[in-house]
């Protein structure tokens, strides 16, 4: 039986098929291979609301637990960017020293830091303990547990309505949308605004960048679906900022409808991707074919460095790199292991691919011929830090936008 849209309830319509999956980070040891979990990792479009979405997507305690890995302050280029976002967000959206800014996804602590060294009266929500307990000790005010519309009622009781609500790559992790968007209702003051980051749809389809689905990612937003959830809350968007992170995202402003103007911006957006076709399932069936292609590409060129007798590493054991590697069938035979910086991901195996994961410190000489550059969305960051290793000759593969061997 076919199912219905997480948004408005309508049949999807399934466009990808990335086949069996483990949860992106479920890292492991070699003792628990036997009882690794898998589930399908498909995504569908709705032709009513437009919302890319999973299928399946494992409970949320499955997945946001006391040892979730990821760490947002891993990339020294995101916490650039979170810096200046607090510092756009101070000067713009705070109005007296009074506020209150409620941010969720809080992970580490590497955005609300910001504010609370800025003296701001702040919350962070954070279900994965193990994060949260970083951002408290970066001196963050952090709730473990979910935002829903629950949690938000407890807030404001507590603590009062919201100025700024902030959510950087966290809204499209919650498949359990309206309860969130509710949340925000009931959470912001009437001039209050929310600001939300995540992965863009558009760039997703341009660069054929089909890692970002997995289990975590519930949807792939655009301006057009995004708008469509809202507007049952009586919220909408009045501002869109493209962002370079994470391989192309959108910063969303979003109001009480009638409370703000929404900028020029919006509407250009809008007609921007009713033009790029993110409205017609045509476009996901080519977004298909540029999938198995890239997949192919990968496979093809991985197997031509093996008969080469190249050594190849990965460089980063990003999310994205699970579903990388379990939908092109990537084992150990054709990439040695992944360097990672994570210290919860080290000494550990990739999920599915079981590929050890290795510290950053042994990405050295004698350094492998190749480098597999899973976490493509910090390229710059990264091959600034790893100079000597492209300087004695090793070369770098990415697979976004296309298969190629850079330089
Ligand atoms: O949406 C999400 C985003 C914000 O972060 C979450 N669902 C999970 C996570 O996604 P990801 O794991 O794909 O994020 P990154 O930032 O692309 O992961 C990069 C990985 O590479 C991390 O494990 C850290 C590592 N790394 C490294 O070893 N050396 C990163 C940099 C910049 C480095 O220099
Ligand atoms: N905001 C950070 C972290 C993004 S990773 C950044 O941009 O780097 C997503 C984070 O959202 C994880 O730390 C996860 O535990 C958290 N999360 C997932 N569901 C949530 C929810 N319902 N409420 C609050 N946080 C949630």
């Amino acid at each position: 039986m076919g199912k219905n849209c997480l948004i408005c309830g309508f049949p999807i319509e399934p466009f990808l098929d990335l086949g069996p999956m483990p949860k992106a980070n479920a890292f492991l040891s070699e003792e628990e291979f036997a009882g690794e979990i898998f589930f399908d990792l498909k995504a569908a479009f709705c032709p009513s609301c437009k919302m890319v979405q999973l299928l399946d997507q494992p409970a949320r305690e499955s997945m946001f637990h006391d040892g979730y890995p990821f760490l947002s302050g891993s990339s020294s280029h995101m916490a650039s960017h979170f810096q200046s976002l607090a510092r756009d967000v101070l000067e713009h959206f705070i109005p007296d020293p009074t506020a209150f800014v409620v941010e969720i996804g809080t992970n580490d602590g590497t955005l609300l830091k910001h504010f609370s060294e800025a003296g701001i009266r702040h919350l962070g929500i954070e279900p994965s303990a193990g994060v949260a307990r970083a951002a408290q000790e970066h001196g963050v005010q952090v709730h473990s547990g979910f935002f829903d519309e629950a949690l938000a009622l407890h807030i404001v009781r507590d603590s009062g309505p919201a100025d700024v609500f902030l959510a950087a790559n966290v809204m499209c992790h919650i498949s359990y949308l309206h309860s969130a968007l509710e949340g925000i209702r009931i959470l912001l003051k009437t001039k209050g605004v929310a600001i939300f980051e995540d992965p863009y749809l558009c760039d997703m389809l341009r660069q054929t960048s089909y890692d970002q689905i997995y289990d975590e990612h519930a949807f792939v937003f655009s301006l057009t679906s995004l708008q469509n959830a809202l507007q049952p809350h009586g919220l909408r968007v009045i501002d869109v900022n493209p962002q370079q992170t994470h391989g192309g995202s959108m910063r969303y402003t979003v109001a009480r409808e009638g409370e703000h103007v929404p900028s020029k911006g919006v509407e250009k957006l809008f007609a921007a991707e009713k033009k790029s076709g993110v409205a017609d399932f045509s476009t996901y069936e080519k977004f298909r074919i540029r999938c198995g292609k890239s997949k192919k590409d990968l496979v093809r060129l991985l197997t031509d460095l093996k008969q080469k007798r190249k050594r190849v590493l990965g460089y980063g054991a990003a999310s994205k790199s699970t579903t990388v590697l379990n939908f092109c069938g990537i084992g150990r035979e054709f990439v040695e292991a992944i360097c990672d910086s994570t210290p919860a991901k080290q000494g550990k195996f990739s999920p599915g691919a079981h590929l050890p994961i290795v510290p950053s410190r042994a990405f050295r000489a004698p350094y492998p011929d190749f480098a597999l550059l899973f976490a493509w969305n910090h390229a710059k960051e990264i091959l600034e830090k790893e100079k000597e290793f492209t300087a004695q000759g090793g070369k770098w593969i990415a697979y976004v936008p296309e298969v190629k061997i850079l330089g």
